[in-house]
């Protein structure tokens, strides 16, 4: 714990609460408004693999309290930590000590729709899903879809820059934002919810909040360009032979659908093992989806405009894939509860493993074609020093290590399924994971961002010069440290 940062007292409570509009905004154990258990859903993060110890949590509903919380704390050295909706991966939205938890979800608004220009203004606390389902009513798609989106808060998915299962389709909220609201450290609040999509005119500010995980500013809104949502979806997933074939299954798609592809995921044996297991013991799911089973698996989804020529599309892929033995076998969604089953086999596998025990996650950034080789020779690794028999025991000290992720993004996911995190299991795995994608000139984290388990890392992935000036950067907005500390950028 850093020795500068202010201890919160009752006092500083009681005036805390003083700046809020609802007694339920402020929860803290100082002040005997909240007990310990009821503080552990914010201290403890989605994997319960962090665990912070504030005693304070505070939930404001307008930016203005938002601001006037963050001056005071900033006045008084209080160090704080942003959380939205507290399904990051990294450990970025819970307290490494005390710090003072700022919780997003009372800002909750839709501010404006224009459904002229598909411009969407909202709270940053409003939830994925509502917000989609939102824009879903007004022929809308928001451009982000991920796994947590009954959870995590739109504020949350730009703060970590959020990739997701679509940005093969829609690309990065660096290019659908056009706008935000943030309040600084010291309460200021930079207000610059534009709806341009050109504006050149000085330094693109929004875009170092993108992505900034919280170390910069709290953001209160956004401004967020939505597309026309598809009126025709469908999905399709194969069961292929090798890393190769989902290769070739990738390029064929690219060649035949064109447009309308909007998704390509792939996941080995080994995810497909675990995340069926889950299915059957938790969810009653049906024994068999292939008649072949594969060494891997790939989900193809397409969206556009006109149903039957997407078919007709999908079709012509679908039979060129079986007729020249690409794949071994494969299924097409015949209905919206099959279009989710299908879904779920590949949405489904982070719930799984955490489900199996508790797990370690890398998320890596390396060129597709060398993609799947940093997942066998971590496993070699693991295999080598007697952690992982085979393909994992349920009592050994590695019960399952698989591979998955976005194919069309170069973005690999690696979840290591332990029977309890152990110093033996990580020490094999950190630094050397790091080494490897390095050595491949790739990035250790390609969507989750650093938080405080990848921050000591950074330099595998940036140089000197550029650590150098993010930590310009951070003093320049954050001169006293005191938002989102022991992260990011240490
Ligand atoms: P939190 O977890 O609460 O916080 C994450 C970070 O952002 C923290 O550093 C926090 O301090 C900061 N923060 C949160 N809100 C704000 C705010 N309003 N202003 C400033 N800082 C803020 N991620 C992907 O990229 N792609 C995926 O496909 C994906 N799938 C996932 C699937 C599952 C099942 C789960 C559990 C997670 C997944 N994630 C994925 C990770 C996670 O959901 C995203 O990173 C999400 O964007 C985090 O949003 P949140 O609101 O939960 O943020
Ligand atoms: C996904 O793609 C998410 O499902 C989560 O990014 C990945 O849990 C993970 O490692
Ligand atoms: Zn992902």
């Amino acid at each position: 714990r850093t020795e500068s940062f202010t201890k919160v007292t009752k006092d500083h409570v009681a005036h805390l609460r003083s700046l809020l509009s609802s007694e339920t905004s402020l929860l803290s154990t100082l002040d005997g408004s909240a007990s310990v258990e009821e503080l552990v859903s914010y201290n403890d993060d989605w994997m319960n693999k962090y665990h912070g110890k504030s005693q304070v949590v505070v939930r404001p509903k307008t930016t203005e309290e938002v601001s006037k919380v963050m001056k005071y704390c900033y006045d008084e050295g209080i160090a704080i930590v942003p959380q939205g909706g507290n399904t990051g991966l990294v450990g970025g939205g819970v307290p490494v000590h005390d710090e003072v938890i700022i919780q997003l979800g009372n800002l909750n608004k839709i501010r404006s729709f224009d459904p002229v220009s598909g411009v969407l203004v909202a709270d940053g606390g409003v939830v994925l899903e509502v917000a989609d389902n939102y824009l879903a009513e007004k022929g809308f798609i928001f451009p982000l879809d991920l796994g947590a989106k009954g959870s995590c808060q739109i504020g949350g998915n730009v703060a970590t820059n959020a990739g997701g299962l679509r940005l093969l389709r829609y690309g990065s909220l660096h290019g659908t934002v056009l706008g935000l609201e943030v309040v600084l450290p010291d309460g200021t609040v930079y207000n610059h919810l534009s709806k341009l999509r050109k504006d050149n005119t000085g330094f693109d500010l929004k875009q170092l909040f993108i992505g900034s995980e919280g170390s910069l500013g709290i953001i209160t809104a956004i401004s967020i360009l939505c597309p026309r949502r598809p009126k025709a979806m469908n999905v399709a997933v194969f069961s292929v032979p090798s890393y190769e074939a989902v290769q070739k299954v990738f390029a064929e798609a690219k060649d035949h659908l064109g447009e309308i592809l909007s998704a390509f995921e792939f996941w080995d044996k080994q995810a497909y093992s675990v995340v069926r297991k889950h299915q059957e013991e938790h969810l009653g799911g049906e024994r068999k989806v292939f008649e072949t089973e594969g060494d891997f698996y790939c989900l193809i989804e397409t969206g556009g405009s006109n149903a039957e020529h997407d078919e007709e599309k999908l079709g012509g892929l679908l039979e060129h894939l079986i007729t020249s033995e690409i794949v071994l076998d494969g299924v097409l969604a015949q209905d919206t509860t099959q279009f989710s089953s299908l879904w779920s086999l590949r949405e489904g596998i982070p719930e799984a493993c955490g489900k199996a025990g508790p797990v370690y996650k890398y998320d890596l950034s390396i060129p597709v074609g060398e993609m799947y080789e940093v997942v066998e020779t971590v496993r070699a690794r693991l295999r080598e020093r007697g952690l992982l028999v085979g393909d994992g025991q349920p009592e050994g000290p590695i019960k399952a290590m698989v591979g998955y992720g976005h194919m069309g993004d170069g973005n690999v996911h690696i979840n290591i399924v332990a029977n309890k995190y152990a110093e033996e299991i990580e020490s094999a795995i950190e630094p050397y994971v790091y080494e490897v994608v390095a050595a491949k000139s790739g990035s250790i984290s390609a969507e989750h961002g650093l938080g405080v388990m990848k921050a000591p890392h950074i330099h595998y992935s940036q140089s000197d010069v550029g650590i150098g000036i993010m930590h310009q950067i951070k003093k320049l907005f954050d001169p006293k440290g005191l938002l989102n500390p022991y992260k990011y950028i240490v």
